[in-house]
Order: structure tokens, then C-alpha cells, then sequence
């Protein structure tokens, strides 16, 4: 049994989406961590290195940051076929676009939340105005990152891409996106089990 430690509004909430998309079973334990001001402290009860929230428990085994959780849930419940697996020849390309969500898209998104410049060639990512070509690159032939087949990218990217549209330019392409993402069934579940 998959337990997600939690905290609702967070980039935990994505993960009941997920989970509802698998069809896991799985319990949500809500745990406090620091605020955004730097108030609060980590919860002992969370098992994620820093007290920050998503983490996972698969019966005593730990996983922690978005990206890896969503490996592990999809490799180990593919049964609706939301990350290909080992084998399937968009593995690649699932894998990369993971990867490039935590080390790449989130870092350029603070960057240019935080107004600071990044030190091409120094850093390991690049400025949201070189990742946001990238990434509708790869939307274009649409509608979701592997072209017709949803996964648990567009839970990632969707979600992000929701949560900060503030931060991107106006675009048909993205906007449609996600609001294909947001209007799926399990979105407006994870929600309502998120608020409690
Ligand atoms: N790199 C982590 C980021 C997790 C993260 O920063 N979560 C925030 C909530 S959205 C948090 O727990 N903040 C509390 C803290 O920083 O202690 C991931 O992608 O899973």
C-alpha cells in the first residue's frame, strides 16, 4: 500500500491526481512542513530528507521528489498505461522529459519567479524563455508530451504549467494544454480529496 505523505496546495496535490489516474491504492497521511516564509518546521513523521512534501511509502520503502515518485508509481502500476514502461520505445524519451522536470523546468520557473539570471553554461538549466520553445516543441504534435498517449508527465508539466501561468507568455498551444490536463476526472477527485 502506497502511503503519500502530504500537505494540501502543494506540489504534493499532484500526486492523489496521479494515484487516481493509476488506480492505486493508497492512503494520504498529512503532515505540516516549513511555510514559505520559513515559518514551521519539518514533520518527523515525513521521511523526505528535507521535510518537503511529496514523499512516498511503498510498504517501508521511501521515495522523495517528483520525478522519481512518478517513476515508481508508474513502473509499478502500469496497468492504465501512464509511464511506458521498460521496452517501450517512448521509455526514452519518458524518462528525459522526467528528469528534465526537476533539473530543468522547475529551476528555470524560480529563476524567473526570483528574477535572477541564469549563468548559461554554469548552471545545469537554462532560462524559461529557452526551456518554454522546448518544451511546445514537443507539445506541437500534441495533445500531451508523448503525442497522443497521456502520462504521468502531463500530471507534472499540466500541473505546473497551471499553477504558473502568470509566468508564461500567451499561448493558445499551452492553454489548451492544460485545461485538457485540469478537465480530466481525476484532477477534480484529487482536488476534492486534497481540500479533506
Ligand atoms: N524538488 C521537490 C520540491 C518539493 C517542495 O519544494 N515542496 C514544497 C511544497 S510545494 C515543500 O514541501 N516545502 C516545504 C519546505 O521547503 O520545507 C519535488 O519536486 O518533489
Amino acid at each position: 500500500m502506497i502511503t503519500l505523505f502530504h500537505r494540501p496546495k502543494t506540489r504534493a496535490t499532484r500526486f492523489i491526481f496521479l494515484l487516481e489516474e493509476l488506480e492505486a491504492p493508497y492512503t494520504v497521511r498529512t503532515v505540516a512542513t516549513r511555510n514559505r516564509d520559513g515559518s514551521g518546521a519539518a514533520d518527523p513523521a515525513n521521511p523526505h530528507p528535507h521535510g518537503k512534501v511529496p514523499a512516498i511509502s511503498d510498504d517501508g520503502t521511501v521515495v522523495f521528489e517528483s520525478p522519481a515518485i512518478a517513476l515508481y508509481l508508474t513502473d509499478k502500476f502500469p496497468k492504465n498505461g501512464l509511464g511506458p514502461v521498460v521496452g517501450d520505445a517512448q521509455r526514452g524519451a519518458y524518462l528525459s522529459w522526467l528528469a528534465y522536470y526537476g533539473g530543468v523546468l522547475e529551476p528555470a520557473f524560480v529563476s524567473k519567479f526570483m528574477k535572477v539570471e541564469v549563468p548559461r553554461g554554469t548552471a545545469g538549466w537554462v532560462a524559461l524563455e529557452e526551456v518554454l520553445p522546448a518544451v511546445m516543441q514537443r507539445l506541437s504534435p500534441g495533445p500531451y508530451m508523448l503525442g497522443e498517449r497521456f502520462s504521468a508527465l502531463d500530471v507534472l508539466y499540466g500541473t505546473a504549467f497551471a499553477q504558473l501561468a502568470q509566468l508564461l507568455p500567451k499561448s493558445p498551444l499551452l492553454e489548451e494544454y492544460v485545461q485538457r490536463v485540469v478537465a480530466r476526472p481525476a484532477y477534480a477527485r484529487a482536488l476534492a480529496k486534497d481540500a479533506g
